[in-house]
């Protein structure tokens, strides 16, 4: 299995992360998804990473449908619970915190547009998908242990990956500031080595 990925993007590093908490061993190939010649295209039509390259050939993609796979492959320490109220309520969680990376990468390709290009409005709009994005992640974790349940699930991967990001790429958004509880369960997942390994960076 190769998994084809980037050190700075957060959905790779949640299936890195899966990897690691699931203890499965699997060959990470770093591509440059913008780059003319990127390798991801030929496997993934949407040219996105994520991809995970079967033994067979096959690929998989996007970040969420990898994790799923992952966590069938071993039944060791399940991420994804299956009862169904419970499995939906992490798949949930995932989608919020997805959903929040995917309004701040809007932001990010929008304001590296030539400036007159830009729209504020545009940058506006997914900001505020942004905000509440971190506000319902605050309301919903409220003052639990964990995102859901009893123990480390998906959610609280889900979770990592978009506050680390966030600090990754904007710093000077004061979400620690604004909801201390984000701040205090992200700093336990932190401690976690297969979240300290998997830091982004450039
Ligand atoms: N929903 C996808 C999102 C993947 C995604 O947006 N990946 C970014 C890197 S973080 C990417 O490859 N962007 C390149 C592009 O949009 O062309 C997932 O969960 O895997």
């Amino acid at each position: 299995m190769k998994l084809l990925g980037s050190v700075p993007s957060p959905f790779t590093r949640k299936v890195r992360i899966v990897l690691a908490e699931k203890r499965v061993e699997c060959a990470f190939e770093q591509v440059d998804v913008m780059a003319a010649d990127s390798p991801v295209p030929a496997h993934n039509p949407l040219g996105k990473v994520p991809v995970l390259v079967l033994d067979d050939g096959a690929t998989l993609y996007d970040s969420r449908v990898i994790a799923e796979f992952l966590d069938t492959v071993s039944p060791k320490g399940r991420l994804i619970p299956e009862e169904n109220r419970d499995r939906i309520a992490v798949r949930r969680w995932e989608a919020l915190a997805d959903g929040t990376i995917d309004a701040g990468i809007l932001i990010r390709y929008e304001q590296a547009r030539e400036a007159k290009l830009q729209s504020t409005a545009w940058v506006a709009r997914q900001n505020g998908k942004l905000e509440r994005g971190l506000a319902e992640m605050a309301r919903d974790l409220g003052e639990k242990p964990w995102c859901h349940g009893n123990g480390f699930t998906l959610a609280d991967i889900a979770f990592g990956c978009t506050l680390g990001w966030l600090t990754f790429r904007f710093p000077s958004l004061d979400w620690r500031g604004q909801h201390p509880n984000l701040a205090r369960h992200f700093d336990k997942l932190s401690e976690r080595p297969a979240f300290a390994d998997t830091v982004p960076s450039v």
